[in-house]
């Protein structure tokens, strides 16, 4: 997959969940639980570290940070496997 397209998808996960109830583009609480639930079932989120302005509403800028920091999460944990390898 194109890193243009991986880009692309993240922005339409977001807008797809965000839609789900009258503020498209933010996501509730219940919005964010159906998001971990459905793309990312296995990795454990708090819901507090994605709404990082405690506001109750995670929008697009707190969705890509989170993204970001699990991005350098997982690059740590590639990085000690190759260590290992
Ligand atoms: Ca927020």
């Amino acid at each position: 997959m194109a890193l243009e397209v991986a880009v692309f998808c993240i922005a339409e996960i977001f807008h797809k969940h965000a839609s789900k109830d009258g503020d498209k583009d933010t996501l509730s609480k219940q919005e964010v639980k159906q998001l971990l639930e459905e793309e990312m079932p296995n990795i454990k989120v708090l819901y507090t570290i994605l709404d990082a302005d405690k506001d109750t509403k995670v929008d697009f800028i707190e969705f890509s940070a989170f993204l970001m920091k699990l991005g350098m999460q997982m690059n740590k944990v590639l990085a000690l496997g190759q260590q290992s390898a």
